[in-house]
This record gives structure tokens, sequence and C-alpha cells, in this order.
């Protein structure tokens, strides 16, 4: 009798029926970091984590009345598992929300997906122009290469530069970075004599650098994507082509904060263009990399783990505006149009394009306190991707 009764109670539990969930269970709303945590791209998915955890860490998990669980998987760098943690994130986790996305091919993956499940997805790294055009569940906190690369075609033709080659890594953001650098500098009245893209999957830059080398252009223009930053530049300097009279200059992804230590002081004076450098002297910036480094011994914050930041502070900004509604449509819209400080500087989410609006700095690689920084001498203000404007 007593073991039926159970065996009742259990199946009722099995259906579902009467026992009511806990409440906390029901006021708990989930995002879903999906960053590459292993593999040759793992450096990027580190820097995720940490800023996305600073940003609850300093804020705590509450937002709205409901309290903000951050699942993270591990996607390795590789697009099919990317789209299987999405696809269990969604209908497994109930997630209101994905983030992360490092390599362009790993946030394309997931577009049919976010489209199907009216999910957003926040962007924190990936840097192809297209990508938010793909899914209008979109929202980019990090940044577009081309973006990123008009400011310093702009700057290398008013210095005088009249000759350019460009060398990126053989995939979406590498093609966007050349395209724009090319359209930017001849505009300006230079020529792009050559184009060169190497291997994303273990790239072997030698050949393509002694080309660069023969052609004697006045620039060399470079884009890796930031992992790969040190192995490239490595070898430019092995090359002796910092040394040689070519200028060369690139996007920051080259001489992040992460990786430029590790690079060396054959680097001091390389100018770049990008939207965040540790050394940005706003308070908030100082709080940040503060705060940051206290968090992650040994680590220093680069231009993804503020994407990670920011990316929390999206989301936790709209659940704000919704009140808690996590409806995907609702909690885009809310995204749309949001401006703040970020350490990075000012920042907003165009509300036509969910893209990110923002200020791109040059910068050139200085040292201070025995170490190597990006220092911001000059800034282009608020400036949207020229592709999709
Ligand atoms: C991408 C662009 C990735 C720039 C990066 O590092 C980067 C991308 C992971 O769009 O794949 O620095």
């Amino acid at each position: 009798m007593i073991f039926r009764s159970i065996l009742a109670w259990a199946l009722g539990l099995a259906a579902g029926l009467p026992l009511a969930a806990p409440a906390a269970a029901q006021e708990t709303v989930k995002v879903g970091l999906i960053a590459t945590l292993t593999g040759p791209q793992a450096a990027s998915g580190r820097q995720k984590v940490a800023g996305a955890r600073l940003y609850m860490a300093e804020k705590g998990n509450m937002v709205a009345g409901k309290r903000i669980e951050l699942i993270i998987k591990d996607d390795t760098g590789v697009a099919d598992v990317t789209r299987r943690h999405a696809q269990e994130l969604i209908v497994n986790d109930k997630v209101a929300a994905l983030a992360g996305f490092s390599l362009t091919p790993l946030a394309l993956a997931v577009a049919p997906v976010i489209t199907q499940a009216k999910t957003p997805a926040i962007i924190m790294t990936a840097g192809t122009s297209i990508i938010t055009e793909r899914s209008p569940y979109f929202v980019r906190v990090s940044f577009t290469l081309p973006q990123q690369t008009v400011p310093v075609a702009e700057w290398v033709a008013k210095e005088g530069a009249k000759t350019a080659v460009s060398l990126v890594s053989d995939y979406g953001p590498g093609i966007d970075a050349q395209d724009a650098f090319k359209m930017r500098f001849e505009e300006r009245g230079g020529k792009v004599i050559d184009q060169l893209k190497a291997p994303l999957a273990n790239p072997e830059f030698a050949p393509f650098l002694q080309k660069a080398r023969d052609l004697k252009p006045d620039v060399l223009f470079l884009f890796v994507p930031a992992p790969t930053a040190g192995a490239l530049m490595r070898q430019v300097i092995d090359r002796g082509l910092t040394s040689a009279n070519i200028r060369v200059v690139g996007t920051g992804d080259i001489t992040d904060d992460d990786q430029l230590n590790g690079i060396g002081d054959n680097v001091l004076g390389l100018i770049t263009s990008h939207f965040y450098s540790a050394a940005h002297g706003s308070a908030a910036n100082q709080k940040f990399v503060a705060e940051f480094k206290k968090a992650n011994p040994g680590m220093r914050p680069n231009f993804i783990g503020v994407s990670g930041y920011d990316g929390m502070h999206a989301f936790y900004e709209a659940l704000k505006k919704t009140n808690g509604d996590t409806s995907g449509d609702k909690l885009v819209e809310a995204m749309k149009g949001l401006t703040w400080e970020s350490p990075r500087g000012m920042m907003t989410i165009d509300p036509q394009t969910r893209d990110v609006i923002q200020d791109v700095y040059i910068r050139k690689v200085e040292k201070k306190d025995g170490e190597l920084y990006n220092v911001e001498f000059d800034v282009v203000k608020q400036v949207k991707d020229p592709i999709h404007k």
C-alpha cells in the first residue's frame, strides 16, 4: 500500500502533475556563453569569460527581480560544436540569450538556429561585417574589421605613404580588412600593389612576408585573429620587416593586449587602429583594468575581455528595459539604441544594424612601467561600420 502510493507520487512527479516547482527556479534567467576555451584560439575564450564574469561580480546577479545564471560552454573553435551548444542551450537549458562567438564561422553557424528560436545572440568577438545581416537576433558589442581598418588606412595616407601590400588571414574578417584598407587608401591617392592571404589554420607566414618584402611597398598592412598575432609578429620580426624600410601597420588584433608583452620590444613604435587599449586613460577603464587583473592574476584585459564585459551590460540593460520579460524580440528591441560608457569609451548599439558604433583610436606601441602598451594618440569619433551603414 505504502509502496503503491509512493509509486503513484513518483508517477505524478514524472508526469509533472501536482507538486509545484520551486518558485526560485522560475525566477532564473539563463545566458549561454559559448566561448573557445581550447585549441589555437583559446586565448579568446579566456578573455571573454573573464570579462563576462567580472561584470556579474561587480553588478550582482539580480536584474529586474530575476536571478541571472551564466552557463559557459567550450566550442573548441569548431563551428559544428558551436551550433550544437547553441541548440542544446536553447532547447534544454531554455536560455534567454546566447553570447560569445570568437571566429566568424562560429557566429555564422548559429544564425539559422537563433532565427528559428527567436533567441538573441550577443557577439563578443567575431568581426566580419556581414554577420549581423544573417539574423535579426544578432547584436554585436565587439567591432567590425572595416570599422577598425579605415582609420589606419587614412592615417598612413596622411603620413604620405603611396604604395601598400596587405597580408591577412584568408577568411571573412581578413577579406573585409583587406578590402576596406584598399578602398580607403586608394580613395586617398595610394595604390595597393598586392593583397596576400595566408591560410587561417596552421599558417606559415614566411613566404608571404618574403613576397611583401620583395615588393618594397611603403606600407605593409596586417590582420590575423588576435590569438594568432604572436605567431605572425614573431615571423615579421624574424624576417627583419620591422627594420626594413617598410612601415608595418594593422588593426589592433596584431598587437592585442593579451599577446603584446610576449611579442617583445621589436614592435615598439608599431602603429595600429582599434577600439580598445588597456592603456585607455579614462577613469572607467583604469577601474576595469585594475578589477580585471585582481580577479584574473597574470592576465590583463584585451578587446575581447572588454567585449565580454560589455556584452553582459547589454543583456542586463535590456532585461531592465523589458522589466524581466525574456521574449527574444523584446530583448533585441531593448538592446537597439543602447548607449553607455564602456571602459573602451562611449558606445552605442546602432538601432538599424544592431552593430556597434564606437570611437576608433590610432595607437603606438610604447613601454610603460616595464610593459608594452598600445598608447592612443589620435581618435576617429563614433565610427559606424563603413560597409552596411
Ligand atoms: C575574428 C576577428 C576573430 C578578429 C578574432 O580573434 C579577431 C573573427 C579571435 O571575426 O573571426 O581578433
